[in-house]
């Protein structure tokens, strides 16, 4: 069999959120042992290195609705030529985060692929906020209403002017917060969002294999974008906005697990990871075994 090639890209971006620290998620995944980890599953892995990104305390923050716009422009546009070149390389983008600003220019960058994508985002949040409906003014808190083309112009128009997502072929699992007026946004679209009651009630694995299908569902792939704040704090110290509730250590493996027999991953985001609030990089660690679990690695 073929050896599959996995790049890894890292962005130390934290301009997104109000928080310091995730900047530092980067190095921390890298420093609990990823590269290692993968190459002994088999893969072939490209660590592309980081991207340039300014630190916070050498910018100003110009517009309270849209904060660091200019800067999180020009990260996307680079980030997005970067998972662009790698699809047409044929190798598996994955991207480590900071915060999930990056998204923007991850799903920009896929949508140039000629193969097209479902998409799995794992979130407390709806991350579906636009310019008229975001409280915080914090550009981590819109990346799935930017693909999916409502928000600020100068970051829709990354990747070229259109929609860079198929809604019927987009799910959120895990949320449990969501700003009034994204909900309302949320709920006129047509992407499924199956929220920590459904969890409970129905279960990790079936929330999984319908979320699976959804996204898979006349599709080349499904790209996972993994927001390390959905698992339970307990568990995930180390993130940007820590919120109680949330999914377990056990649920998130199964997770990965079942998308990687899925056989659909094409992509992959890690993003949110804190270390400045972190136990002893533990969060860092779970998202390293989290990546494993999607990149197959199997208990037995
Ligand atoms: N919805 C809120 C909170 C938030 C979104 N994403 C994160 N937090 N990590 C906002 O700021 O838009
Ligand atoms: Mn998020
Ligand atoms: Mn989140």
């Amino acid at each position: 069999m073929q050896k599959k090639v996995v790049r890894i890209i890292g962005v130390p971006i934290d301009l997104g959120a109000d928080r310091r620290g995730v900047d530092m998620g980067p190095s921390a995944i890298r420093y609990a042992g990823l590269n290692a980890r993968l190459k002994r599953l088999g893969w072939i892995v490209e660590d592309y290195g980081n991207i340039d990104v300014p630190v916070p305390e050498t910018r100003e923050i110009k517009d309270k609705k849209l904060k660091y716009l200019e800067e999180i422009v020009q990260i996307n546009e680079q980030l997005h030529l970067i998972v662009a070149k790698a699809k047409k390389d044929g190798v598996i983008p994955l991207i480590l985060g900071g915060d999930h600003s990056l998204g923007i220019g991850t799903i920009a960058g896929l949508a140039l692929s000629e193969q097209s994508f479902g998409l799995i985002w794992f979130d407390t949040h709806g991350d579906y906020n636009t310019l008229d409906t975001t409280e915080s003014g914090n550009i981590h808190g819109m990346p799935l209403a930017i693909s999916n083309g409502l928000g600020a112009p100068e970051l829709t128009r990354i990747g070229g002017n259109k929609k860079k997502l198929r809604e019927e072929n987009t799910v959120i699992i895990g949320a449990r917060e969501m700003d009034p007026q994204e909900k309302e946004l949320l709920r006129r679209s047509k992407i499924k969002v199956f929220t920590m009651r459904d969890i409970d009630q129905i279960g990790m694995k079936e929330v999984v294999s319908q979320g699976i299908r959804i996204a898979s569902q006349g599709t080349d792939g499904v790209h996972i974008s993994f927001d390390l704040d959905v698992i339970d704090p307990e568990e995930a110290p180390g993130v940007g906005t820590p919120v109680p509730g949330g999914i377990t250590y056990r649920e998130a493996h199964l997770a990965m697990e079942l998308l990687a027999d899925s056989g659909y991953i094409s992509s992959m985001d890690v993003v949110e990871v804190n270390p400045i609030l972190d136990n002893h990089n533990k969060t860092a660690k779970l998202a390293v075994g989290l990546i494993c679990s999607a990149f197959g690695e199997r208990i037995f």
